[in-house]
C-alpha cells in the first residue's frame, strides 16, 4: 500500500506514528507529494487533493486520516491503538477530534499567512486562533486524562502541539499550560515522534 505524505502535515504526521509505533514501516511505501501543487498521482488517490491518502494495492482509496488510522490500525496488525468500543473508545475519539480540530486550524492560518496580506481575513485569523486557543485550555484541563497507554487520540494531540511549534510559535501555546507542556515533553521523546517531527 501506498501513502501520499508531506513531511510537515500533522495529519499525515499521526499515521507515520501509527506506523512507527506498530513496527510497520516495512508495510507501507511513502510518496512524498506537494498537495498544493495538485499533482496527478494524489488525486488518483483522493480526490479532495489532500495528504494523507492512502492507496491499497487493489486499488482502493482510504482518505482522512481519522479513517486511514482506523484502517491501519486493524490492518498492521500488533498493538491497537484505538481503544475497543465502549467509553474510552469514544473519549479518545473525542480527543483525536480536538487534536484534529486545532491541526485544522493552525494549517487554516498557515495557508491564509500565505496570502497576500490584504487579502487576509483578520476576521477568520482571530476565529482559528480562538478556537486553537479554547481547545489548549481544554486540553490543560484535562491533561490528567492524557496520562496512560499511546493511543491515536493522544498521538493526534501531540502532532497538533508539534505542529504549532513548527508553524506557530508565535502563539506560545506552552505559556500557562504547564501541565499540557509536561506531558508533550514526555510523549515527544519517544522514538516514533523524533523520527516524524517536521522540519
Ligand atoms: N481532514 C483531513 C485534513 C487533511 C489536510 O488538511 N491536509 C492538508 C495538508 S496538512 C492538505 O493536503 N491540504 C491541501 C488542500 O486542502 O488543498 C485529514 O484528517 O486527513
Amino acid at each position: 500500500m501506498q501513502l501520499f505524505s508531506s513531511p510537515t502535515s500533522p495529519f499525515v504526521r499521526k499515521i507515520r506514528v501509527l506506523i512507527r509505533e506498530k513496527g510497520a514501516t516495512d508495510k507501507v511505501r511513502e510518496t512524498v507529494v506537494a498537495a498544493l501543487s495538485d499533482p496527478a498521482e494524489l488525486h488518483a488517490a483522493n480526490p479532495l487533493g489532500q495528504v494523507p491518502a492512502l492507496l491499497l494495492d487493489n486499488g482502493r482509496q482510504i482518505i482522512n486520516s481519522p479513517l486511514i488510522c482506523q484502517f491501519l490500525d486493524e490492518e498492521l496488525g500488533g498493538h491497537k491503538l484505538i481503544p475497543p468500543f465502549g467509553e474510552p473508545h469514544w473519549d479518545d475519539m473525542r480527543l483525536q477530534t480536538i487534536g484534529d480540530g486545532i491541526a485544522e486550524a493552525a494549517v487554516s492560518l498557515s495557508f491564509e499567512g500565505m496570502r497576500p496580506e490584504e487579502q487576509r481575513s483578520p476576521v477568520w485569523t482571530g476565529r482559528w486562533q480562538r478556537a486553537v486557543s479554547r481547545s489548549l485550555d481544554l486540553l490543560e484541563e484535562e491533561a490528567a486524562g492524557l496520562e496512560g497507554d499511546l493511543t491515536l487520540g493522544r498521538i493526534a494531540v501531540a502532532c497538533a502541539l508539534g505542529y504549532l511549534d513548527f508553524r506557530h510559535d508565535y502563539l506560545g501555546w506552552r505559556n500557562g499550560r504547564p501541565t499540557l507542556t509536561a506531558w508533550y515533553e514526555k510523549i515527544s521523546g519517544r522514538p516514533a515522534f523524533k523520527e516524524t517531527a517536521p522540519a
